[in-house]
């Protein structure tokens, strides 16, 4: 700290794209992106479903009116919606044990024990939000849907994750293009309750803020083949722990065959690798471990352009300034 100054909140002296200086602010921070939605997309499994589509817009609603502070509204999930979880829980249930790296295996055990994953209903946002604060301190917001990837970023600075709380449709339960409140729960919950990828995952968005708009394309490409479809060793061996992975289980089979490439995986090259989000990848990064990807993204991210950083004051929910020239 001795060579920074920290500098006072409207006086940065440098440009840089507005964001978020506290968690507060992210209640301005929730912009969608139109992809993949089932009014819009001919090809989503629920365009021609009149009822999917009107639940779709009564929970869309919620996250819009969401502020702050608020309560996260309980959400009384359909006969329809509990049969989706259930088929999806079971296949994690069936394949975690073999193919999901060790952190994921023990916060679903936890889990599991407090009663929070069960078959029979969805977990509530609220009650798993409860859950990682006390882990790691990590907090939940309802999101209407896929944010852009600032908006999305920003928040995992506040150790806040945006989550949505509509459910795929009945047709796909086994791999969804769009995130669903099952990829939050299923795919990202346990992970986020884990000490050493909560740190990771706030890095990122750490570096996120401020960033140029090629910078936030960088981020979000390593955040896709990290968080999203990360592998990692573990006693010689590969396992998942990206949450598009663990949340779709005809991906995770994939993932750990031999019909795709498996890389290391390296902030400078990752970062740069085009992906699309329709199908199943082509290419997955293999991590030595959390310890090691956040080691190198580290000394990757001293490489980013920002004339200033950022450090998280948890006491304010604040972000602070600091002036490293
Ligand atoms: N494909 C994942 C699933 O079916 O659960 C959901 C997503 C992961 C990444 C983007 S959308
Ligand atoms: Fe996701």
């Amino acid at each position: 700290f001795s060579s920074m100054n920290l500098l006072a909140e409207n006086n940065i002296s440098v440009k840089a794209p507005w964001f978020p200086k506290h968690a507060s602010e992210l209640d301005n921070c929730n912009h969608l992106m139109t992809k993949y939605e089932p009014d819009l997309d001919m090809n989503h499994p629920g365009f021609a479903d009149k009822v999917y589509r009107q639940r779709r817009k009564e929970i869309a609603e919620i996250a819009f009116a969401f502020k702050y502070g608020d309560p996260i509204p309980h959400i009384n999930y359909t006969d329809v919606e509990v049969k989706t979880w259930r088929s999806v829980f079971r296949t994690v249930q069936d394949l975690a044990p073999k193919h999901a790296c060790a952190e994921y295996r023990a916060a679903f055990q936890m889990l599991q024990d407090e009663q929070i994953f069960v078959d029979h209903r969805l977990p509530q946002l609220q009650e798993m939000s409860d859950f990682l604060r006390k882990h790691t301190g990590f907090s939940l917001r309802p999101a209407a849907g896929l944010l852009t990837a600032r908006d999305f970023l920003a928040s995992l600075a506040f150790r806040i994750f945006q989550s949505t709380q509509y459910v795929r449709h009945v047709n796909s339960p086994y791999h969804t293009p769009e995130p669903d409140t099952i990829h939050e729960l299923l795919g990202h919950m346990p992970l986020l309750a884990d000490p050493s990828f909560a740190q990771f995952s706030q890095e990122i968005g750490l570096a996120s803020l401020g960033a140029s708009d090629d910078e936030i394309e960088k981020l979000s490409t390593v955040y896709w083949f990290t968080v999203e479809f990360g592998l990692c060793k573990e006693h010689g061996q590969v396992k998942a722990y990206g949450a598009g992975l663990l949340s779709a289980y005809g991906e995770l089979l994939h993932a750990i065959s031999d019909k795709c490439e498996h890389r290391a995986f390296e902030p400078a090259t990752t970062a740069v690798q085009p992906y699309q989000d329709q199908e199943y990848q082509p290419i997955y990064y293999v991590a030595e471990s959390f310890e090691d990807a956040k080691d190198k993204f580290r000394r990757w991210v001293s490489t980013m352009s920002r004339p200033f950083e950022v450090r998280f004051n948890p006491h304010t929910e604040r972000v602070e300034i600091l002036d490293s020239v």
